[in-house]
């Protein structure tokens, strides 16, 4: 046993070339660093991955964004900053600012100011209205016949809700605003309105 130990000992000895006693003795030292080679040629096209369906890293990290997306609505949602209809998202910086501000502002930000084209259209954008206690300016504006409004891109509104008795600005109103209860009034353009934009 202890002979065997010892010949295992003295092969890992010299199979790892420590057959000197001192390392000072064995080893110089070290030369200067040498210059850097050349690059190399650009390695073979390695074997095509996984399909995406079939990529199960993909597919977790896919997983994880859009649950994180939708936590991130949910929580702009519940304080009425945003909510999404269909493919079309509202949002609100909660702002209160005159209609040509708003309009600029959505602009910037990549979007338009909000515009319902429908009955659920009007209760998602009322809901933010009635969240921030505050009227807000809508994406149409009058053309030269009073009390005849379109879309800002000049197409006629296919969906209104206006207020009993309105418009009834007789071609002084040129902007729209929206109550809390959702339904509109034709307003100057330059009242302190919240700003909210669609995406
Ligand atoms: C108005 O037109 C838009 C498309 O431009 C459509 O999405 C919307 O549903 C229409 N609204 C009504 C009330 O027909
Ligand atoms: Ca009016």
């Amino acid at each position: 046993m202890l002979l065997c130990s010892l010949t295992l000992t003295l092969i890992w000895l010299v199979v790892s070339g420590l057959e000197c006693d001192m390392k000072e003795v064995c080893l110089g030292t070290p030369g200067l660093t040498g210059e850097r080679g050349e690059k190399g040629e650009p390695g073979e096209r390695g074997p095509p991955g996984p399909p995406a369906y079939a990529d199960e890293e993909l597919q977790r990290t896919l997983l994880e964004i859009s649950h994180q997306i939708l936590q991130t609505m949910s929580v702009l949602s519940l304080q009425g900053s945003m909510l999404a209809v269909g493919k079309k998202v509202f949002f609100t910086g909660g702002q209160s600012v005159n209609f040509e501000a708003i309009r600029e502002s959505c602009a910037r930000a990549g979007g338009r100011i909000a515009a319902p084209r429908s009955p659920e259209e009007n209760e998602a954008i009322a809901s933010i209205v009635r969240k921030h206690n505050t009227y807000a300016y809508l994406g149409l504006a009058e053309g030269p016949t009073a009390g005849e409004f379109h879309y800002l891109d000049g197409t006629p509104v296919n969906y209104t809700n206006w207020y009993p008795g309105q418009p009834g600005g007789r071609g002084k109103e040129k902007c729209v605003e929206m109550y809390t209860d959702g339904q509109w009034n034709d307003k100057n353009c330059l009242q302190y309105r919240l700003a909210i934009c669609e995406f």
